[in-house]
């Protein structure tokens, strides 16, 4: 199948710069690149929809090229921001760089046959000076032109209006299409629906130096995700989604995407699992039927968590999920901990107490777990109550420091679903 078809049957397709593109593509056989702006040190799931996208095309067959914005990231892109960007530290744009390309690695397969390439715009636009780039580039783009472009447009209609080195991002990003077109045949330059006019600015610069290369190269688009629940998406209570585990744990990743409602996630299951589209269908059917089981999202957290961090995150992210149920706390992160019991009330009790052994009896009253000793004991003895998710059976049992996960926590609970956190404050 041709990965424009199989795009296409994954809802990765918004807009194409010309239908020859289907023709172009059919062989599989093409160069496509799409480029990410290290304006942060980790991506989020949002840039995750173009890196599954490329991963398509090179698992076609294609070669794929990941440019990162050496160069682009110390300018800032204007598109789909209404406001002027604070301009980065070169330092910040080299680490940020590093560690993208990293990330990238995750998805995409830079070994083996066929191997993905990452490319630096620094690396060829660094050295050109700004009378080259005058000269070389900018003739070929009327400011007319430039003009017509929405990211200028909305812009210029705003109150603070557009710098002359935001204007100019497009004329970059479009000689980045023409370098890498003439050095590396790359025809193809994918993005989010947001670089259309970046995307076509590239088109006319290839046609505007060469006549003859008019049609010979193409740019192709994706829909930008949105829920159904009008959060933005990628954002779980307005914070993003990160690959980076040390900044959004497996867990929490996992989370995320068993979260995704009925809504939404047929969608997601085809945007980011690279599970079959037939496979995907039958599995929303059989949710359709029993949604309360909530198996499209279970395979949805599972796929996407094991592409990202791996079969062990995945376990650890599901050992986590368990806890929750009552599954085993001691194999699980501090981190994770904190994360999954995050809404549970907590009481905390001094260093010196847990030294000297807090009695079971003591602790259900003070943390109102149970209203009185007499309840407390009685809970016990029915067997309701779980210290660190093991069931407890001596009223008297004192709880020392060793009692403490992580040295610093112990989860209570009373019953299937009562929670508390005692922490030693
Ligand atoms: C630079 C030079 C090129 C080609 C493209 C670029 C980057 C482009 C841009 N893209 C966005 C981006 O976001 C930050 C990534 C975080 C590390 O700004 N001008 O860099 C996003 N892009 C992916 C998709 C996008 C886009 O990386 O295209 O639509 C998001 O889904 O916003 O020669």
């Amino acid at each position: 199948m041709s990965v424009f078809d199989e795009l296409k049957r994954r809802g990765f397709i918004a807009q194409v710069t010309d239908e020859g593109i289907i023709e172009h593509l059919k062989n599989n056989k093409v160069t496509v690149y799409c480029g990410f702006d290290p304006t942060a040190n980790s991506l989020h799931i949002g840039n995750l929809v173009p890196i599954m996208g490329l991963a398509h095309f090179q698992r076609c067959g294609n070669k794929v090229l990941a440019l990162v914005g050496g160069a682009t990231g110390m300018i800032g892109d204007p598109s789909g921001r209404s406001t002027e960007r604070n301009l980065q530290t070169i330092e910040k744009v080299k680490e940020n760089v590093e560690a993208i390309k990293k990330q990238m690695g995750t998805v995409l397969k830079f070994d083996g046959d066929n191997p993905a390439e990452i490319v630096n715009n620094y690396d060829w636009t660094a050295n050109m000076s700004i009378l080259d780039w005058l000269r070389d580039v900018g003739k070929f783009f009327t400011i007319n032109y430039m003009l017509t472009k929405d990211s200028v447009k909305t812009r210029i209609a705003s109150e603070n209006g557009i710098s002359f080195t935001e204007f100019s991002y497009m004329t970059l990003q479009a000689h980045d299409f023409l370098h890498l077109f003439k050095e590396k045949n790359c025809t193809v330059e994918f993005g989010g629906n947001d670089q259309w006019g970046n995307i076509t600015a590239g088109l006319e610069l290839i046609r505007r130096m060469n006549p003859d290369d008019a049609g010979k190269a193409f740019g192709m688009t994706f829909p930008l995700m949105t829920t159904s629940t009008g959060e933005k998406f990628g954002k779980s209570a307005g914070n993003a989604v990160w690959l980076d585990a040390e900044k959004t744990s497996p867990y929490q990743y996992y989370q995320y995407w068993i979260n995704v409602t009925d809504e939404d996630v047929e969608k997601m299951l085809k945007i980011f699992t690279f599970l079959d589209v037939d496979e995907i269908e039958k599995v929303v059917e059989e949710h359709k039927k029993e949604p309360h089981l909530r198996k499209a999202q279970i395979l949805l957290a599972t796929e996407a968590t094991r592409i990202m961090h791996g079969e062990d995150g995945l376990r650890s992210a599901q050992a986590a999920s368990a806890a929750l149920f009552g599954g085993d706390l001691h194999g699980l992160s501090e981190h994770d901990l904190l994360s999954i019991f995050k809404d549970v009330p907590s009481t905390s009790v001094s260093a010196n107490d847990f030294e000297n052994g807090v009695n079971l009896t003591d602790l259900l009253v003070l943390t109102k777990m149970q209203p009185s000793k007499g309840k407390a004991r009685a809970m016990i003895a029915q067997g309701g109550c779980y210290v660190n998710n093991e069931k407890a059976d001596n009223a008297d049992m004192m709880l020392k420091t060793a009692d403490l996960l992580h040295g610093s926590l112990i989860v209570l609970r009373c019953g299937k679903k009562n929670y508390h956190l005692v922490m030693k404050g």
